[in-house]
């Protein structure tokens, strides 16, 4: 059976036995089988994601970065790939915002049974309570230093570390200019090694899946199951909001391309994202589709489409926005202005230094989490779930490196 069949399974088994058991929450012994088998079960997984963040955030953007801007022959291609990136990584992140926002998915859970105790609540809030104004909030992504942000990225200097790390990957690309790097070499490495960690972790999530689900329906019953189904509604939203009115009105003003006929001629390419949810795997469909159907230069195409299958994940950073929004709603967490704008900023972010592999962003998604003070065990509520709105997101983040490669193309000459 495969990994996600697994999930989905662990999901439905976990939400059974929690929903079985609910009505029976006081009682000792099943108090004990949660306390001293469940939750080590799901703290397992978590720590083992967590172990690896850090250098897999730092040299995922590090390389994101350093591609983008040392391929000097292409300078050009380059600095349009990076503008049509970021508007669409914001325009991506605030449409997931907005809409978490408006249709408020995790709000009217009463969150002190999932915690088993007020003070537990009290401290979350306790530490949102802490939040600082936004000139403050902004001024502190500048690391005083780095070297703390990486010892300190899990309690709150997640997007610090993110800075340093686009700084220090267009300075390592200015220093080597074309020259092959040793560096280079160093952070590929580094970050395969991080993705294999974030597979093996992977192998384990069904039965973390099963504990962290049974946990929460074990305390909450039926309502954080609505407010599951809730949340899965408003990502696809968010998603197909991004497809229709975003990456159309960019193909019209950008490039005057007509959006209905390219997304037709780009079906095929989005099926196997849907099907794979990786957009490392949906590659070489993409690059095809570009030189054959869509006729795009191959030196532009090649060059945005490998850049965007990890440096560019619009889905990912729109999904990452309405997730931690949603988590802050259900642990009944207030996010202040700066703390939304922290988000949207780390989303945009987390959308560059994202593997284009299934579940590539679960390890952003708790550090976003974790830096706005909600308790990681939330991601027990999404995991399974994940698999579904990886596949969509996944087909988001291949049409808007599609859509970016058509962009960045020089028009052809009509040749008759
Ligand atoms: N599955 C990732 C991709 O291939 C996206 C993600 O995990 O959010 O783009």
């Amino acid at each position: 059976m495969k990994n996600h069949h697994r999930l989905l399974l662990s999901l439905g088994l976990g939400a059974a036995a929690g929903l079985a058991c609910h009505g029976f929450a006081d009682h000792a012994g099943l108090q004990v089988f949660n306390r001293y088998l469940l939750e080590p079960v799901g703290q397992i997984f978590l720590r083992l994601i967590f172990m690896i963040v850090v250098p897999m955030v730092m040299s995922g953007l590090m390389l994101g970065v350093y591609q983008l801007s040392s391929h000097h022959g292409l300078a050009r291609v380059a600095q349009r790939t990076l503008l049509f990136t970021l508007i669409a990584s914001s325009a991506s992140v605030v449409i997931g915002v907005s809409l978490v926002n408006l249709l408020q998915p995790g709000t009217g859970l009463d969150i002190s049974q999932l915690i088993g105790d007020d003070a537990g609540v009290h401290k979350i809030r306790q530490h949102v309570a802490q939040a600082k104004p936004v000139v403050q909030s902004l001024l502190e992504i500048i690391p005083k230093n780095p070297f703390n942000s990486a010892v300190q990225a899990l309690d709150g200097e997640m997007l610090s570390l993110m800075f340093f790390s686009l700084a220090f990957g267009a300075a390592l690309a200015a220093a080597n200019g074309s020259k092959p790097s040793r560096w280079l070499e160093l952070l590929e490495e580094t970050y395969a090694a991080s993705l294999r960690i974030v597979d093996a972790a992977m192998q384990f999530a069904p039965w973390a899946v099963f504990a962290l689900v049974f946990q929460s329906t074990f305390k909450f019953g039926y309502p954080i199951l609505f407010s599951l189904g809730f949340y899965v509604l408003v990502v696809v939203a968010g998603l197909l909001l991004q497809q229709g009115l975003v990456y159309s009105a960019m193909l019209r003003l950008f490039r005057g391309i007509a959006p209905w006929p390219f997304f037709r001629q780009c079906r095929d390419v989005y099926l196997y994202a849907f099907a794979t949810a990786s957009s490392n795997a949906t590659l070489p469909r993409s690059l095809e589709l570009a030189e054959r159907e869509l006729k795009l230069s191959p030196e532009v195409s090649r060059f945005v489409l490998t850049i965007g299958s990890t440096a560019n994940q619009n889905g990912t950073a729109l999904f990452e926005g309405i997730t931690v929004l949603f988590l802050a709603q259900v642990y009944g967490v207030d996010l202040s202005l700066a703390q939304q704008v922290q988000v949207v900023l780390m989303a945009i972010l987390a959308g560059i230094g994202t593997a284009g592999v299934p579940g590539g962003s679960l390890p952003l998604i708790m550090i976003l989490t974790q830096q706005v003070g909600i308790p990681a065990e939330g991601m027990g509520l999404i995991l399974g779930v994940d698999r579904f709105l990886d596949m969509c997101r996944t087909t988001l983040n291949v049409s808007g490196d599609l859509v970016i490669a058509a962009l960045v193309d020089q028009p052809r000459q009509n040749p008759n």
